[in-house]
């Protein structure tokens, strides 16, 4: 059965702090560290999230005010690269985060069910309403926080063998 509107939107809310929970306790230097080269640390994962929550914002906004708008896509590289994602600082991607997230669980809390059923054109999905993108945003989380633990779990094996 799929969740709620309601379920999604406590996943949502529920997010950063999960997240928060994964990475306590680990080294600021496991948390920098790439798992193999050319790959995200736990911190350029965590600025992917911030950054793409604004990205979700703005979407949100735009399909409730200007039904059927184009969503264009974005490259998620490219933004890793001019957001220069390796030298965030832990503390405000984390803040960055949990703000955008709770503005927009705000926002989705107060939903009528019409609005939910607004959409836009996404440039590579197609039609997505705004419970099609409340719903993507949970799994987006997941697949990034199973990222993050297994950036973390690399580094720490790498250290270990080190000693
Ligand atoms: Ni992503």
């Amino acid at each position: 059965m799929p969740e709620t509107l309601q379920q999604v939107i406590a996943r949502q809310r529920e997010a950063p702090g999960v997240l928060d929970r994964l990475i306590a306790g680990a080294p600021e230097t496991a948390l920098r560290r790439p798992p193999a080269p050319g790959q995200w640390s736990a911190v350029a994962v965590i600025a992917h999230l911030a950054e793409d929550e604004l990205s979700s914002s703005w979407r949100y906004r735009q399909m409730l005010e200007h039904p059927g708008i184009a969503l264009p896509s974005f490259d998620q590289d490219e933004w890793a690269r001019r957001g220069n994602y390796p030298s965030w600082d832990l503390a405000d991607a984390l803040d960055m985060f949990r703000l955008l997230r709770q503005a927009n669980v705000r926002l989705l809390s107060g939903l009528t069910d019409e609005e939910w059923d607004r959409w836009g054109t996404h440039a590579e999905r197609g039609r997505m309403t705004v419970a099609d993108l409340a719903r993507h945003m949970p799994e987006h989380d997941a697949r990034h926080l199973a990222q993050i633990e297994r950036a973390l779990r690399a580094a720490v094996g790498g250290s270990a063998c080190a000693d």
